[in-house]
């Protein structure tokens, strides 16, 4: 019997590299945004999977399995293919600062590969060149670095299809556009995350965040690079003082549903749009930070949007 995963609303994601490659610190720069729970799972004494898992909206469950790597367990999920089953997406970490171990890391992604084969994923093997740090962003020799494993890559598995990005911890929106992408493909976000792409582009917004009322950020956008601490104290700030904001608006039954501050050249503002489907009513918010000339035009196209969030949600 298979179950259909669009019914169960559940997916696995695998996240997989050699020990060190940056496994474990992409995923804490997701939990600042995904804030989800972490767990262990124990499925051998001698195997230890990270598990961390998170609810998108009130239903779908994203189930992130974090793949040590340590030469020790590397053997034993090679070995046991189960550990594979039912991904939906497989990332491949490949720590682009360490040449030394590109062979070994490529090895490693040829091994699971063919596991995959067996199992028939169809899916495409998303690699992150990670610790692609911003400082790197213009080296040739790091460019070169990165053309070279994936001619490698795509030239010995033509029966399979990749995606590539290059992550780093220091700029949360390359990882955000990694995980993005097998998450737009499996909520079917595309449409939304393209538009608000469109509104940073369009207006030189210095960024564009479309989240729930439980700070579950499904989309953002930035127009510059932000690194963990900028994050936090950018963004995840405003997000929570927006959300009290709302919060006493609506304990006090006052019916306002967006909010503009001021500062020199730069409007900062929100808007909450509320999306009833069926007896469910889902809440979202978009923030954005735009040039103060450009504000009435912003409101307009964010009217817009309500649409595109209506016909995604509804
Ligand atoms: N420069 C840089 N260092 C990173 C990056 N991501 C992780 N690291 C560092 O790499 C080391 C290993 O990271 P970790 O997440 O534990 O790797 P894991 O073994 O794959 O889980 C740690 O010292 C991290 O601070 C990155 O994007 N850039
Ligand atoms: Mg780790």
């Amino acid at each position: 019997m298979t179950i259909d995963k669009r019914e169960k609303n559940e997916f696995k994601l695998v996240i997989a590299g050699l020990d060190n490659a940056g496994k474990s610190s992409a995923l804490i720069a997701l939990r600042k945004k995904y804030n989800f729970y972490e767990r262990v799972k124990n499925l051998k004494p001698t195997i230890k999977i990270d598990y961390s898992s998170f609810k998108f909206l009130e239903t779908y469950r994203i189930n992130l399995w974090d793949m040590g790597g340590q030469k020790k367990f590397r053997k034993i999920y090679v070995s046991n293919p189960i550990y594979f089953t039912e991904t939906n997406y497989i990332y491949y970490l490949i720590d682009i600062q360490d040449e030394i171990k590109f062979e070994e890391s490529v090895k490693y992604l040829h091994d699971l590969l063919d596991i995959y084969r067996d199992l028939d994923y169809s899916n495409e093997v998303i690699i992150c060149f990670n610790k692609y740090d911003p400082k790197f962003k213009n080296s040739e020799d790091f460019f070169d670095r990165a053309e070279m494993i994936k001619n490698l890559i795509l030239s010995q598995n033509k029966d399979m299809k990749f995606k590539f990005f290059d992550t780093s911890y220091y700029d949360i929106s390359s990882i955000s556009k990694a995980i993005s992408y097998s998450l737009d493909k499996l909520l079917n976000l595309d449409v939304i995350d393209i538009g608000l792409s469109k509104i940073v582009n369009q207006f030189s917004c210095s960024y564009a965040i479309l989240y729930t009322a439980s700070g579950l950020i499904i989309s953002d956008h930035y127009m510059d690079v932000m690194d963990i601490r900028a994050f936090e104290e950018k963004i995840s700030n405003r997000i929570n003082e927006d959300l009290e904001f709302f919060q006493r608006l609506k304990d006090e039954d006052v019916k306002i549903d967006d909010r503009v501050a001021l500062s020199e050249d730069r409007t900062e503002y929100v808007k909450r749009y509320s999306i009833i489907s069926g007896n469910i009513e889902n809440t979202f918010y978009i923030g954005i930070s735009t040039p103060t000339s450009k504000i009435n035009e912003i409101k307009i196209e964010l009217e817009k949007f309500r649409k595109i969030l209506q016909s995604t949600f509804m």
